[in-house]
């Protein structure tokens, strides 16, 4: 089937591409353009509409495509075609048109686009930047820093700022197809010139001298580890500085460094990880979904107002379900406030705030939950408490409604047998500040129904979630690697290091914060009370938390209370070291009978990531995750792991895992085998010179 079809009509050439479902520039695709522009030079047409099929515009460069032997015609070669024809090409856009197609549409001489249509260049999501011409043009028709805005953090705009950019000439309402041709006509009547981006040059006097160092200093901090942004600031300062072709020139060279760095390997993987994570193994596609126009969320805490926020903001009605009046009240207060820090960034209007909160209402009696779709409970973490209520769910909700739980490690299997209908209880684990972040785990019991799977996974995508499904073990995915991460954190820090030493190591790595800053942002409290709830085998050894404990039992809870590992100034919460923070460690230390010594930096490195491998390689070979990549995902979206690094699994697949399985060996030896014990998974891949991400695809 061809992906471009062509046809004349009244004099106008539409150049007709339909290439599913993105319309993403395959080589087929390439090729078809390029013959199809090529032949229309000779033909009766006097101008050329470039219109796609289906949902979108074309929507990059085919990223499956990279890593693989480049095939002509190269999409530069496609665009120098483009604006190479004798007559007039329009772009008329709808949907996105982002990337490659952005550039596509740029060399194209005048562009249309649908009012509801979007243009972008996100490739710096990707570790990449727009190889073909878009640094070049954009600084060109829309200024320089605009171009800089736009192409460093890679969001989309809208059809009506881009045209107050110059970036599209005619915004369109109703039907694209009509609204390009009577445009058409209209340049052609006027005899409209060849208009191309290339003919514009950029004064450099009109450039603010420090411009691109400010932006060079200011990405350095936000993009640690990345060197796409820092490439993208010289391919603009090219655009200003060097004729079009040289800086074309330079654009391409700088391109593909990125492409052949680990960072874009790291996030481009990413990309696919995150979207092959909603597709579970076993499970047809076509498994019909239960309908979910309603919801009730049982306990309006923090993290039960956080998750209402979720399904009113995608206009979905939702009961807050709370044991008296007071409960209710409080609850929907937390809930106004959250709303109004985003009418205060901007993020939302006083008109969408009052619709979301219009659809959240306060409930007592269980009865009234009499016939919504969905149930998503968010009490505190008692095993108990949650039976309770999934008993009471059971008899006062309708047949066929789901009843899932927010626990971040409870037994789902304990909590569904609590009901008549295990087949309908499954977990929802949102992660807090739950109306802020992205990472959905979708926690299956043994007993839970397929459709009910199937739905969730549906359900996640239109509360705008990163979904991935686990298996039913405690903390799931992300919670129980982080217990190896945090437990290996204290142990080096017993053992001879500091919080300073081993925050900045992690930091250095690309982890948004260290290990003890993250605990003392959420409270020292929290772990410590959690530890009151557990048996001592649960606890573990007691040097993996004593340290810990002797700062809650001496008030010191972490930013709350202006001291935990670090001091903070009560003003700017600024945090610094605290020497009786290591007075404490030593005493616990002596006390546990351990004789303190050096560590560099490497040593906490290694095995601060290598068990938090080893940790996901058990994951793996227990099938709680279904492939290396959902571990990746939970870990990025949920654990702040450094994008440019792709995650925990693709971070050992880069250093390759006989060298993570040899460490883990040497740790095993020192340390003993409680914690070294490589898995069996990690040690089968490392002597066979596999990769997880081979392993996960042959699964
Ligand atoms: N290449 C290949 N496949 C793609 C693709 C792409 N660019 N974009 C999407 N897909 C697949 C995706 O894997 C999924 O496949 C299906 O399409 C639906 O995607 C030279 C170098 C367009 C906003 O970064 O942001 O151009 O799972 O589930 O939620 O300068 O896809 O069904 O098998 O995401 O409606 C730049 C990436 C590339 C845009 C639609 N472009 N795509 O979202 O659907 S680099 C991008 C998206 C480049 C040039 C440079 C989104 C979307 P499957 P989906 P969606």
């Amino acid at each position: 089937m061809p992906v471009v079809n062509y046809q004349i009509e009244n004099n106008v050439g539409v150049i007709s591409i339909n290439n599913p479902p993105v319309n993403a520039l395959s080589h087929t695709l390439r090729t078809e353009l390029v013959e199809t522009i090529t032949n229309a030079q000779q033909d009766e047409s006097k101008i050329l509409i470039m219109i796609c099929q289906g949902r979108t515009f074309i929507a990059g460069a085919d990223i499956s495509e990279f890593g693989k032997p480049p095939q002509p015609p190269s999409l530069p070669d496609v665009l120098t075609t483009i604006e190479a024809s004798n007559k007039p090409v329009i772009a008329a856009i709808h949907g996105q048109a982002l990337g490659g197609g952005f550039e596509v549409a740029l060399a194209c001489h005048y562009r249309c686009a649908l009012s509801s249509a979007k243009v972008g260049l996100p490739e710096v999501k990707l570790g990449l930047l727009p190889g073909a011409g878009g640094t070049q043009r954009v600084p060109r028709l829309a200024g320089v820093e605009m171009a800089l805005d736009m192409i460093t953090n890679g969001n989309p705009i809208s059809a009506e700022k881009a045209q107050s950019y110059k970036l599209i000439d005619k915004v369109i309402e109703g039907d694209l197809f009509a609204g390009a041709n009577s445009y058409a006509q209209e340049l052609i009547e006027t005899k409209a010139e060849l208009k191309k981006a290339r003919d514009i040059s950029i004064d450099p006097t009109t450039v603010n001298n420090d411009l691109f160092a400010n932006y060079r200093e200011k990405l350095a901090k936000r993009a640690r580890g990345q060197i796409a942004p820092q490439n993208i600031i010289s391919c603009i300062e090219a655009a200003v500085m060097l004729p079009m072709d040289e800086g074309l020139a330079k654009e391409r060279e700088l391109f593909i460094e990125c492409m052949q760095s680990n960072s874009s390997t790291a996030m481009r993987h990413l990309f696919f990880a995150q979207r092959e994570a909603t597709k579970v193994k076993g499970l047809n596609k076509d498994t019909p979904v239960r309908d979910v126009k309603s919801v009730a969320i049982i306990g309006g805490g923090t993290m039960g107002g956080g998750i209402a926020m979720n399904f009113a903001n995608a206009g979905i009605p939702v009961k807050l379900v709370e044991i008296n009046n007071e409960g209710i009240t409080r609850g929907l207060a937390i809930i106004e406030k959250n709303y109004s820090v985003s009418v205060k960034k901007g993020k939302l209007s006083e008109k969408q705030k009052t619709h979301c909160m219009s659809l959240i209402s306060g409930v007592i009696d269980y009865q009234e939950l009499a016939d919504v779709d969905l149930v998503i409970e968010a009490v505190f973490e008692n095993l108990a408490l949650k039976q309770e209520i999934f008993a009471e769910l059971d008899k006062s909700c309708k047949a066929g409604a789901i009843l899932a739980s927010n626990t971040s490690y409870q037994d789902i299997d304990k909590i569904a047998n609590a009901t008549q209908r295990p087949q309908d209880v499954i977990g929802l684990h949102f992660f807090s500040p739950a109306n802020i972040m992205k990472l959905l785990e979708i926690v299956r019991g043994s007993k839970t129904a397929d459709d009910v799977i199937a739905t969730s996974m549906k359900l996640a995508k239109i509360i705008n979630k990163v979904s991935v499904l686990s298996g039913n073990c405690y903390g799931f995915i992300g919670n129980r690697i982080l217990r190896q991460y945090a437990r290996e954190a204290q142990l080096c820090l017993i053992e001879g290091s500091s919080p300073q030493q081993i925050d900045s190591v992690m930091q250095n790595f690309g982890m948004a914060m260290g290990p003890f800053a993250v605990g003392d942002l959420a409270g020292l409290d929290i772990g410590y009370k959690a530890r009151q709830g557990l048996s001592d085998e649960q606890r573990g050894e007691e040097k993996t938390y004593c340290i810990a404990d002797a700062l809650v039992e001496m008030d010191r809870l972490g930013q709350k209370n202006g001291a935990g590992y670090y001091q903070y100034d009560p003003q700017t919460r600024a945090r610094s070291n605290d020497p009786l923070v290591m007075d404490v460690v030593e005493q616990q230390a002596k006390a546990q009978g351990i004789k303190r010594r050096q560590f560099d930096d490497d040593e906490i490195l290694n095995r601060l990531t290598f068990t938090m491998i080893n940790e996901g390689a058990k994951i793996l070979e227990e099938g709680i995750a279904q492939r290396s990549g959902d571990i990746d995902i939970v870990y990025v979206n949920g654990y702040g792991f450094p994008v440019f690094r792709g995650g925990p699994m693709q971070y050992a697949d880069s250093l390759g895992l006989k060298n993570v399985y040899d460490t883990i060996c040497q740790y095993r030896e020192q340390y003993g085998e409680q914690y070294w014990q490589a898995s069996v998974l990690l040690k089968d891949l490392a002597l066979s010179n596999k990769t997880f991400s081979e392993w996960s695809k042959d699964k």
